[in-house]
């Protein structure tokens, strides 16, 4: 008997030792200021990602995916951390997440996957970039391996517009409406180089590298492109690949705002300064290519990292996952950029191929990038860990699965609640925003204020979504004591060890 007992168990141990699967690498690639313009996503009829969309045909298409906040500080904390912006008081691009609570005591997404087995390697923007008293803060410290990203290519100064320092095509036009206005530069034009000076191209070259090496452990690469983001600036090549002419503008009415008052009547917002200044000088279709041109050098760069986990020994058993941090207005609404809470800033592509998939899928549900850290967790068989998302698993299984709205902070108590059929903004100060997303895709007619069933019924449902605590802002950083140097030698003080 207990001789039987014991051969069992040592069956039971050997048959569990053979079972037990190696965990998958991953590879994760983030693009910066990337919106739904990517070819599979059909955001615009003429801009070009050939590689984008190659993964894309072989991954799961997630068609409907809000950013946590509509900017990259609050959207990168909050997929890194696992905690939305209500939950951390991370609401903007001055809030160091190491200056949240809930992350001193948690680990990052990074920092769990080193802490249970594997091998993180970074390179390029991944987290949000703070200057701090000790120099940059660039995330560096949740990695392994951190590569830090260089590379430049000088700006044609020649073809370069500029609104902040009144520059149209090379040619200075000052005008203090738009330079003196706030807001970081709106750039663009061509590098007088190739692309093999820009920083994105040398990110993925050495991701090709990295690809090539041996690794005892499975790893968790994560690249960080840091195009279409402002400055539109790169080589010449991408901007010829469309012509100005026949470049398509997205449309935009121009009273569209007047349907977004509050309790007076008086309007919540006016046409952004970059849309005003595109449409006084006629450069809207500049500035668009400018966008596109970036987005296809950006994709270029994608596809020197793809086709190097094509060609190594590495193409069979890694996840790969691509994200934009937030969408891109380019006049929607008559603004430019992000930071908002309508649907050209909330949503961004996100693509998912996991080993074994060879087809394209979509999937229409509302999902989240905060999802990705307990998704990841997951699908790599890692210990649960209570987070704000909810593991996407399931829809990668059967993408028809029901699912739930989902949800976009911008500041305390800004919210947006989006469902397939519904887009529900609401503002600390009572501005309410309804928008029809099946017959309305433009969110053009606000029909929060109508007095119908059909409206009354969506906004209660979708309240409920609402996150019940709003945390306090946490401070801002302080530029009068920042190091703009480099300095990765310095890391907080976080022991993974400690680290739920
Ligand atoms: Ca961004
Ligand atoms: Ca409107």
């Amino acid at each position: 008997m207990k001789l039987h007992l014991l051969i069992s168990l040592s069956l039971l141990a050997t048959s569990s030792l053979f079972a037990k699967q190696p965990k998958p690498n991953i590879l994760m690639i983030s693009v910066d200021d990337l919106n739904d313009w990517v070819g599979v996503y059909r955001g615009h009829p003429q801009c070009k990602t050939p590689n984008i969309d190659a993964l894309a045909q072989k991954s799961m298409v997630f068609r409907n995916t809000s950013c946590p906040g509509p900017v990259c500080g609050s959207s990168r904390s909050a997929l890194l951390s696992g905690f939305m912006p209500a939950t951390t008081g991370i609401y903007g691009n001055a809030n160091n997440m190491l200056d949240s609570q809930i992350v001193q005591t948690h680990a990052t997404m990074p920092e769990y996957f080193s802490k249970h087995g594997y091998l993180t390697i970074s390179s390029g923007k991944i987290f949000h970039k703070h200057t701090t008293k000790n120099g940059f803060d660039h995330g560096h410290w949740a990695y392994d391996v951190w590569h830090n990203a260089k590379g430049g290519g000088r700006v044609d100064e020649g073809k370069f517009f500029s609104r902040n320092k009144g520059i149209i095509n090379g040619k200075k036009i000052d005008n203090p409406k738009y330079t003196s206005a706030s807001g970081s530069p709106f750039e663009f034009g061509p590098t007088k180089g190739g692309k093999e000076e820009t920083k994105d191209y040398k990110t993925a070259k050495w991701f090709e590298r990295k690809l090539k090496e041996d690794y005892e452990e499975p790893f968790f690469m994560s690249a960080g492109i840091s195009r279409p983001h402002l400055p539109f600036v790169v080589p010449q090549e991408y901007f010829d690949m469309y012509d100005l002419d026949s470049v398509v503008v997205p449309e935009y009415k121009m009273n569209d705002l007047e349907d977004i008052v509050d309790a007076k009547g008086k309007k919540k917002f006016k046409p952004h300064v970059d849309f005003l200044w595109c449409q006084e000088y006629g450069v809207h279709k500049e500035a668009v290519r400018a966008y596109m041109a970036s987005i296809t050098y950006a994709d270029e760069c994608v596809g020197v990292i793809l086709d190097s986990l094509a060609q190594s020994k590495y193409a069979d058993n890694t996840i790969v996952v691509l994200w934009g941090d937030h969408g891109w207005h380019l006049g929607e609404k008559m603004k430019f950029r992000k930071a908002s809470l309508w649907r050209e800033s909330t949503q961004l592509p996100f693509i998912v191929h996991l080993p074994g998939m060879s087809e394209q899928q979509d999937c229409d549900r509302n999902v989240n990038l905060i999802d990705l850290y307990p998704t990841l967790i997951d699908l790599c068989d890692l210990p649960a860990k209570k987070l704000d998302g909810k593991s996407i698993k399931p829809l990668l299984e059967n993408p028809e699965l029901r699912w739930h709205p989902t949800i976009t902070t911008q500041g305390k108590r800004n919210h947006s609640v989006i469902s397939e059929k519904w887009h529900y903004i609401t503002y600390g100060d009572n501005v309410e925003e309804l928008y029809d997303l099946e017959n309305d895709p433009m969110e053009w007619t606000n029909l929060a204020n109508i007095r119908s069933e059909k409206v009354t019924a969506a906004k209660k449902r979708l309240r409920t979504f609402l996150p019940k605590d709003n945390a306090d802002e946490i401070p801002k950083g302080s530029k009068n004591k920042t190091v703009k140097t480099l300095d990765v030698s310095i890391k907080p003080n976080r022991s993974l060890a400690d680290l739920k």
